[in-house]
């Protein structure tokens, strides 16, 4: 421990070690936009909705609906936190538009889950 203040100098010839320098751009914490799902919005509403908005094809698209609609949500994307939220309410903007209950939320992701 050449840099331990606890030790004085004259234990370690005057040498002092630099700690590490921090990584000068950390990774931006990210968030996942989720589409839930409800009894009242069609499926059909539902696929183009992720088509536009996440730019899915149509087989993706179709996928994720169908998660939504077994498993109660679904990630559609996973953006920086201002484009997620943006993203969402763009959503519930276009769902109310058209008169669907549809809900989309950004929620952060678990960064363990993160590559
Ligand atoms: N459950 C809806 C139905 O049966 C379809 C649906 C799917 C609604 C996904 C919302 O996020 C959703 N018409």
């Amino acid at each position: 421990m050449a840099n331990d203040p606890s030790i004085p100098e004259h234990f370690n010839d005057g040498v002092t070690l630099e700690e590490e320098a921090p990584p000068a751009l950390k990774k931006p914490k990210m968030y996942q936009v989720v589409l839930l799902n409800d009894d009242y919005t069609p499926m059909e509403f539902v696929v183009e909705l992720i088509e536009k908005f996440f730019r899915k094809d149509r087989e993706t698209a179709t996928r994720i609906m169908l998660m939504i609609h077994t498993e109660g949500k679904g990630v559609c994307g996973v953006y920086t936190q201002d484009i997620a939220e943006t993203k969402a309410s763009q959503v519930n903007n276009y769902s109310m538009q058209h008169q669907h209950p549809l809900l989309c939320e950004a929620e952060p992701c678990n960064d363990d889950e993160e590559s």
